[in-house]
């Protein structure tokens, strides 16, 4: 027989996705679904059930009206499914809405094809006065299709020949108008004084007072240079993120000719630039570090937006080496709970469910490697205990202010922090209580190298 007459749902103020399929309280997701938490916060009047299933519905098949064509699908397997909506604890008109989609809505190995469906239209949907991406359960056979991070934790250290520490780096600061050759000098001093990693600003590209083969030269050369004078090997993220692919792959090659370590890009520069770029630097052995430019304009609000913790998964399934996943004491917002999540989606093997992390989902990361999460942003020696205790081991601990900003300078900014990091792992594996007496030891570790 033939379908009812299109209507629109709108225009004659119907609502209808839950009847159209994509409200299925009784579905049990499949293991090969892939699975999203939203949380929904509908408009005045709007059913929270019905809110849910439009999101499952614009996010998957649906269009604002019914389609002819719909009858030549498979449509109930295409279509996402919303099987559980519940209230959001202490907050009045949001609920958490969960929704199951089939892999074969996605095509395999591709972020920028999954942001479209998932994050693409929906965020901007009448029915809705705001809405959030909390979490997603990505299934192993998704998870095997994207490479992952090239060098991860592990394959890192033993490149740079470091363990048993956090890796120390510093960002140059000013953040723009130094020449070429007086940053190669902050570089220097910064190495040469005690840090694994220099690294460019997020906004340091290639500008009049500086253009990025200068920076490259002044830079490796300074890294050269440190290296001979403490025999250790050492790095600087030159950042390569420019307007096209094409430049960004001619400032790798000049980095990879140079014979850089590690290369950074911003998030800014777009998914599949992302994903070229992990694919770049797996061919030529090069870390990748992803700085987290402008996340927090999508990332903060807690009622509209995407979850850090999302990005963060996209970010290991996409192949970087090295993400920003905060600092909770630093200068950027960050409680420890929700770090906690992104640092355990970073550095574990398997996430379990734990609601107080703000983890949803168990995930399982399929032999993935780990992804090095960096802490930077308003960080100083001074807060090392507590640095060590939030953030553990595994991690690149980031002090630009922190460093450059020392009153006897850059490179003694650079000792301070390697000093504060290694009296503070000594006093940890000597069996002390590094939180409580985090202060003393640091003073006793200052005392002992001026
Ligand atoms: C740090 C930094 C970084 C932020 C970003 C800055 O400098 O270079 O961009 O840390 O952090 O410009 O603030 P300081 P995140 O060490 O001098 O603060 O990506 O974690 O948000
Ligand atoms: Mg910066």
């Amino acid at each position: 027989s033939p379908p009812a007459q299109p209507r629109s749902r709108y225009s004659a103020g119907v609502m209808e996705y839950r009847e159209m399929g994509y409200w299925q309280p009784d579905y049990v997701p499949g293991e090969t679904d892939i699975i999203a938490c939203f949380r929904v916060t509908p408009q005045e009047g709007v059913d929270p059930i019905e809110a849910s299933a439009a999101v499952a519905g614009e996010s998957s098949t649906a269009t604002w009206t019914v389609v002819w064509t719909d009858r030549l699908t498979a449509s109930e397997k295409y279509r996402a499914k919303c099987y559980r909506v519940d209230p959001v604890p202490n907050a009045p008109g949001s609920w958490f809405a969960f929704i199951a989609y089939d892999l074969d809505l996605f095509e395999p190995g591709s972020i920028s094809n999954l942001a479209a469906s998932i994050i693409g239209n929906v965020f901007g949907f009448k029915p809705l006065r705001a809405l959030r991406l909390e979490d997603m359960r990505f299934p192993v056979a998704y998870v095997k299709t994207f490479q992952g991070p090239a060098t991860g934790i592990v394959v890192e250290r033993e490149r740079l020949d470091k363990f048993g520490r956090p890796l120390l780096g510093a960002t140059v600061k000013p953040k723009l108008g130094l020449s070429g050759r007086n940053y190669g000098r902050v570089v220097y001093e910064a190495l040469k004084g005690g840090l694994d990693f220099t690294k460019d600003d997020e906004n340091i590209n290639s500008q009049p007072f500086m253009h990025w083969r200068d920076r490259f030269l002044y830079c490796m050369e300074a890294v050269n240079r440190a290296e001979a004078a403490t025999g250790e090997i050492k790095g600087t993220y030159l950042n390569v993120t420019a307007a096209t692919m094409e430049d960004m792959y001619e400032r790798a090659e000049f980095a990879k000719e140079l014979g850089s370590v590690i290369i950074m890009i911003d998030l800014v520069i777009g998914y599949t630039a992302i994903q070229s770029m992990a694919k770049w630097a797996r061919r030529n052995d090069m870390i990748l570090h992803l700085h987290r430019a402008g996340h927090s304009t999508y990332t903060r609000q807690k009622i509209h937006g995407v979850s850090f913790r999302v990005i963060a998964k996209w970010m290991r399934l996409a192949g970087v080496d090295h993400i920003h996943a905060g600092t909770v004491v630093g200068k950027l917002e960050g409680d420890p709970n929700t770090t906690r999540g992104y640092y355990d989606i970073c550095r574990e093997d398997y996430n379990p469910q734990q609601l107080e992390h703000g983890i949803f989902f168990d995930q399982h990361w399929a032999s993935l490697n780990k992804l090095m999460p960096v802490a930077s942003g308003g960080i100083h020696a001074g807060q090392m205990h507590q640095l060590l205790a939030l953030l553990g081991e595994d991690v690149v601990l980031q002090f630009g202010g922190g460093t450059i900003g020392h009153p006897m300078g850059i490179a003694a900014g650079a000792t301070a922090n390697r000093v504060a990091l290694e009296a503070m792992i000594f006093a940890r594996n000597c069996g002390r209580d590094t939180l409580a007496e985090g202060q003393t030891i640091l003073e006793d570790a200052a005392r002992g190298c001026t």
